[in-house]
């Protein structure tokens, strides 16, 4: 293999790769047997027709020509577009191209294993808890972070909680490669999460994930999230309902285990961003989980804690996190993930209308005032693909979701035919880029899709954003749309990395992940989806490997020090399960 950089650290030789060196790009996960298969292969020596064989008998089963050759708007790399759609049989094959070979992978259950792991990743973020290896196999782990003595930082004091005042606000999820627990983020990647759901509920009942709710009457995947839901819920104050916009130590932790933690832990200022996703999210949580008897508790409590948080943000209309002037101000110092939204008019319409879902039912609810704010707040109703920091159209999956749901009585006519018509059209460019595309993606295409992040918000992001075209519409393109960007995520990109660790034969072994690298494991735990290619480069004065290409997807390193390209993060992971389950349920509808 290619050695791209090596370099010495305390006497370990250290390699960071950047490329897979098989110029065969494919999905290294597996094709479905009635979807498109295409496969990408690098200017290394095309040849003039491409063999698949059965990996068993070595048999000769497809072959065939490229269909185009591409050519990157950035690097002027050429590469070859090769189609075999038509082989639909289920099994293992080898892709031949000169002297590089391919396994490929056919089959009706080619994402069940991933659906599961990307989900499961959660519970290996747990915070707090033992991890045995009854659940996690080699992963398992001590628990550290009991966050039952957790600081009120000055910027959070209050009159009822001044500064140094304990609050105890255990569990929850870690949010990436850091220990840090920000509510600006869990409620987003709880929320998309409980869009899927609410998209594919049939689907998530049969997952079964091996955790210790396992055995109870909830689907897992709502168990794993009740975990993230439990710990949000602490992060209120109750005397206003203002929401913390996070919970952190002064400065990340170095690379070690949770157990060896000892950097206090503080609840930092409230944020109108924090109330107001808070809001959103357990509004949508009382909707879902209130259908379980053992989570009815919960459910009328977050229905009224989602009402006191967005009381608190219409009284604190404009309250964002600003890290640096607080810090000019208080001490200690906080230089952990910012989380920063400075426009809250997308959380104010997140919040709104999730809050209107739920109530809508109720008759002593005065709803006008949330259709209020939602009319107030919806200034820029294009729909645009959602992130951390742009949830206005959670709104709209939202509330697309409950049609689904609920039926025709939520389908207030113009607001549905426009929410409908956004995501269309959205689609519909989004597909217009395929037919040149190097990757045959509907992502990619531009060199704004990379970002820190990008694998989950532009590639993942956009294909859910087309399986609700598909889901709208009926017609197979916008599946197909979805399926590329999974493709690419898996292989069939730049760097011919599968970008989910612990799948398919070439993916990430060192992300930026504090769990995997302390562990004393080889492997990084397994399911998550690292960041991708990010020519923004914000690290690279901060490690000693070095990028190979600041080409916009060519810019990653699988070196955990870049954190730029090469973290996880439960955003990014709640992508990567929503678009893969979602998919995998079209494909067994
Ligand atoms: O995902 C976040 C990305 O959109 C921002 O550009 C970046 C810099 O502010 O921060 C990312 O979030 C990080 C968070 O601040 C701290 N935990 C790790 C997150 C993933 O890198």
């Amino acid at each position: 293999m290619k050695r791209l950089s090596t370099i010495l650290v305390s006497g370990i030789a250290m390699v960071a790769m950047a490329q897979n060196p098989n110029p065969i790009r494919v999905n290294q996960v597996g094709y479905f047997p009635n979807a498109e298969k295409t496969a990408v292969i690098e200017a290394d020596g095309w040849s003039k027709e491409y063999a698949i064989r059965d990996f068993k008998g070595g048999r000769k089963i497809w072959k065939g020509k490229a269909v185009r050759i591409a050519t990157s708007p950035w690097s002027g790399k050429e590469r070859a577009i090769i189609d075999f759609s038509k082989l639909t049989y289920p099994g293992t094959y080898i892709l031949t191209n000169g002297k590089y070979n391919q396994l490929i992978h056919i089959s009706d259950t080619a994402y069940s294993d991933l659906a599961k792991a990307s989900i499961k990743a959660f519970y290996l973020q747990r915070s707090g808890e033992v991890i045995p290896k009854e659940y996690a196999g080699d992963w398992s782990r001590p628990a550290g972070h009991p966050d039952t003595v957790v600081y009120i930082h000055p910027s959070a004091a209050s009159a009822s909680r001044p500064a140094g005042t304990v609050i105890s606000s255990p569990g929850g999820w870690y949010d990436a490669g850091d220990y840090n627990k920000y509510i600006v983020n869990s409620g987003y990647s709880v929320g998309l999460m409980l869009c899927a759901y609410e998209m594919n509920e049939a689907y998530f009942k049969t997952l079964e994930l091996n955790i210790p709710e396992s055995r109870n009457n909830v689907p897992d995947f709502l168990d794993e999230i009740m975990v993230n839901l439990k710990w949000m819920q602490t992060m209120q104050d109750p005397e206003d309902g203002g929401v913390y916009h996070k919970l952190t130590t002064p400065n990340f932790e170095g690379f070690i285990m949770p157990k060896e933690c000892k950097q206090p832990r503080y609840l930092v200022q409230k944020t109108t961003a924090a109330a107001l996703d808070f809001a959103a999210t357990m509004a949508k949580a009382s909707r879902i989980y209130s259908s379980f008897d053992c989570y009815k508790y919960f459910a009328n409590e977050a229905r009224r804690q989602a009402k006191l948080a967005f009381d608190w943000a219409v009284a604190h209309p404009d309250i964002y996190y600003r890290q640096n002037e607080m810090n000019a101000k208080f001490e200690p110092k906080v230089n952990t993930g910012a989380y920063d939204d400075h426009s809250v008019n997308d959380e104010f319409l997140w919040a709104a209308v999730e809050i209107l879902l739920t109530e809508v039912t109720n008759s002593n609810f005065d709803i006008q005032r949330y259709l209020d704010v939602a009319m107030d707040k919806m200034q820029d109703a294009r729909f645009s693909l959602p992130t951390w920091g742009n949830v206005g159209s959670l709104a709209i999956y939202s509330y697309i979701g409950a049609v689904e749901k609920y039926g025709g009585m939520l389908k207030y006519g113009d607001v549905y035919d426009f929410a409908k018509n956004s995501i269309i059209g959205y689609a519909d460019k989004a597909l217009e880029a395929v037919p040149t595309s190097c990757y045959n993606t509907p992502g990619g295409n531009s060199p704004r899709d990379f970002f820190w992040g990008c694998n989950s918000e532009s590639f993942a992001g956009q294909g859910i954003a087309l399986l609700y075209a598909y889901r709208l519409t009926g017609d197979k393109k916008y599946l197909t749309g979805a399926i590329e960007n999974a493709d690419y995520l898996l292989g069939r990109n730049a760097t011919g990395y599968c970008y989910v660790t612990g799948f398919g034969n070439f993916s990430p072994k060192n992300p930026h992940h504090r769990l995997s690298a302390a562990d004393n494991v080889a492997d990084p735990l397994p399911g998550f989806l690292v960041g991708g290619s990010n020519p923004g480069q914000q690290d690279k004065n901060d490690m000693k490997e070095v990028y190979t290409s600041n080409q916009p997807d060519e810019s990653y390193l699988d070196a955990a020090g870049s954190y730029a390209s090469n973290e996880i993060a439960i955003n990014w992971n709640a992508s990567l399960a929503s678009l893969i389950c979602w998919i995998e349920a079209e494909m067994w509808r």
